[in-house]
């Protein structure tokens, strides 16, 4: 066991040491005491061959049935904190009108329980998960939706903010808008740039105008978005690769970091969205309540790099319009892998997204709200006590809070780590694939939990507020 006085990485007196995990993810009880449909449920109704092994979301990982056990577990894990997020449609089951009161008995259970253990729930609204009523509207193509979710948004702050004061609007808003209407991996799955513009734009108004609602409220908590900021590493130093990086990062960073940190859309993007007639509807209005209505806290998930180089081949006009028409992606030699992911390990990644902030975004407050590392089969690991023997999550963990303390050491307002993710849960279409707990889930033994190796670890890490 580590020891506080032996420390050699010490982290300020009260970092936030948790997880992170969403509703849909882990409750399971997906049509159980009137929650309403969302896009997954119906999704996996209509093409359940798209989900691997074909498991979809009715029953996750029980977080409905087994809260209790599981927020115990979470402080036997040394978690001062946790973050979950409300089901939109189990509290709204049409995504609007009259709320579902076994929804508030759950979530209010849920609150006080953590607060009993002495874990500060951090809530997030929005985690991929768009009730199906609103989807059948056009989702976040429509205006009408902006308006329906913050009146959802209202109604959370309203019934739960007296004891939750760290409120999140979306999580990786990006991502829906890739899965949803680019690349073909939620549902609607359209590939219509003109859409995904108009979510993208419908989503960060959505931010905003929940802001508004809430600063209204004077809760005396904070609230803020979390955003998957992955870096664009250009190959070479050569002008197109450079260019090529910094427009990927326009793309997929800046377009909701600018918004929501300095109010303001990134130059090159909107120029792109101008040039290729892509441009959003936006109302009068809009663009003074996006300025006027910013975060006062930045989520940061960070899983792996992203490298671009300049573009090898014309792209082909009549082909549907993607981001990448603008760059390629690059595959560096020599790169760490995780082999049991597929996905590229660069730890100092971490310390560039946390330099960046402090540099270019007035150094916000901000904390690490989701790394992690995902791995298939990873019952091989299991010993013969039954303990998954994860040296490797250990060693990922470890690698990526060096450069955290790092850039502390070097000024950066980042106060907290939060592992992506508690338990193994399901992953959208990765399903149970990847597992990325601290807590492992045992699939056939009715979701039966065991502490991982890691699990130990992390809690003498917070206990001793390093290692
Ligand atoms: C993040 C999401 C999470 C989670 C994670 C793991 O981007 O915020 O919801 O799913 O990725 O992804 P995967 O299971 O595909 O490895």
């Amino acid at each position: 066991m580590l020891n506080a006085e032996t420390n050699q990485y010490r982290f300020p007196e009260g970092f936030w040491w948790g997880s992170a995990a969403s509703a849909t993810q882990t409750e399971g009880a997906a049509d159980v005491d009137g929650k309403g449909k969302n896009i997954w449920d119906y999704w996996y109704e209509i093409e359940p061959n798209r989900f691997f092994n074909g498991v979809g979301p009715q029953k996750t990982s029980q977080f409905y049935y087994k809260y209790k056990e599981d927020i115990q577990l979470m402080k036997e894990i040394g978690h001062n904190s946790f973050r979950m997020s409300i089901s939109w449609s189990r509290m709204f089951p049409n995504g609007k009108g009259e709320v579902n009161p076994k929804a508030v008995l759950f979530y209010n259970q849920v609150i006080n329980e953590l607060i009993k253990y002495g874990i500060e729930p951090f809530v997030c609204l929005f985690h991929f998960d768009m009730p199906m009523e609103l989807q059948k509207m056009g989702g976040w193509v429509n205006r009408e939706v902006v308006d329906a979710y913050v009146s959802y948004a209202k109604t959370c702050f309203e019934l739960f903010g007296d004891r939750v004061k760290k409120w999140f609007t979306h999580n990786e808003p990006i991502v829906p808008v890739e899965g949803g209407y680019l690349y073909d991996f939620h549902y609607p799955n359209e590939v219509d740039f003109a859409k995904a513009v108009q979510v993208g734009y419908h989503t960060i108004l959505s931010s905003a105008k929940a802001i508004k609602v809430y600063k209204e409220l004077h809760q005396d908590g904070k609230i803020g978005i979390i955003l998957n900021l992955t870096p664009s590493y250009p190959r070479s130093q050569h002008p197109a690769d450079v260019k090529a990086a910094i427009l990927a990062d326009a793309f997929f960073n800046r377009s909701f970091l600018d918004p929501s940190v300095k109010g303001e859309f990134p130059a090159e993007l909107v120029q792109i969205l101008k040039e290729e007639a892509f441009m959003p509807v936006i109302n009068e209005g809009d663009l003074e309540i996006i300025k006027n209505n910013t975060v006062d806290l930045l989520g940061v998930n960070y899983y792996q790099p992203r490298r671009v180089k300049a573009k090898e081949n014309l792209p082909n006009p009549k082909a549907p319009f993607l981001p990448e028409r603008y760059f390629d992606y690059y595959i560096m030699t020599g790169r760490k892998m995780n082999p049991h992911r597929g996905w590229e390990i660069y730890e100092k990644g971490i310390y560039d997204i946390l330099k960046n902030l402090r540099d270019n975004y007035g150094n916000i407050e901000c904390f690490i709200s989701e790394n992690g590392m995902g791995v298939e089969g990873e019952e091989k690991f299991r010993d013969e006590n039954g303990i998954i023997q994860d040296d490797y999550r250990i060693e990922f963990i470890h690698e990526h809070l060096k450069w955290v303390h790092k850039a502390i050491q070097e000024g950066s307002n980042v106060k907290g780590y939060h592992l992506w993710t508690f338990m193994d849960n399901w992953s959208w279409t990765n399903s149970y694939k990847n597992r990325y707990g601290l807590i492992s889930i045992n699939l056939n033994k009715d979701g039966e939990r065991t502490i991982k190796k890691s699990g130990q670890w992390f809690k003498s890490v917070s206990l001793n507020n390093g290692f």
